[in-house]
């Protein structure tokens, strides 16, 4: 079994929805042992749009990351996700951040994602629910600036939970 952290994002249509249903899916690709509280969060890139619902899920699958990654797709297209324009507005998205202590470097994969330790949205919720998660040089996750502490992003009461 590998542990993985995958960041879900959404920013259209029913958010909260969207990464309710990321919950269902991927609770059907391993098992869910973290999911971190939801953040909403100023977008990152790309042109203006609305503020994202964030949040980070851990899971211990039997996958390949390749594997994973193929399911994570099924899961976005299940929520109509349409890849039209770069960094815009997305029912949802899933981003496999990191798998065990790895590293991935396929066509379309990278892991450690190489935005980790730029993006608040990610590292916050994903330091939450997984403190002790290292890069694949054995060394602790740390943001790659300052300044990724002063992007704007603020914890919801919003829970997202496995339905049984
Ligand atoms: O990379 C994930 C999609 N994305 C996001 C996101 O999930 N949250 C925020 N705040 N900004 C983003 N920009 C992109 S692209």
């Amino acid at each position: 079994m590998s542990r993985c952290a995958i960041a879900a994002g959404s920013n259209l249509g029913d958010r909260l929805g969207h990464l309710n249903s990321a919950i269902s899916g991927l609770n059907a690709v391993g098992v869910i042992v973290g999911i971190s509280p939801v953040y909403e969060t100023a977008p990152v890139g790309g042109p203006e749009q609305d503020p994202f619902l964030n949040a980070v899920v851990l899971i211990d699958t039997a996958h390949t990351p390749t594997g994973l990654l193929r399911e994570l797709l099924l899961i976005e297209r299940s929520r109509g996700r349409i890849r039209n324009e770069r960094w815009g507005p997305r029912t949802l998205d899933l981003d496999l951040i990191l798998f065990n202590q790895e590293i991935v470097d396929e066509p379309g994969l990278t892991v450690p994602h190489p935005q980790l330790r730029h993006r608040r949205f990610v590292l916050e919720p994903l330091l939450e629910i997984w403190p002790d998660a290292v890069m694949p040089d054995g060394s602790t996750i740390t943001p790659a600036e300052e300044s990724v502490w002063a992007q704007e992003i603020s914890r919801t009461e919003l829970v997202l939970e496995v339905d049984q």
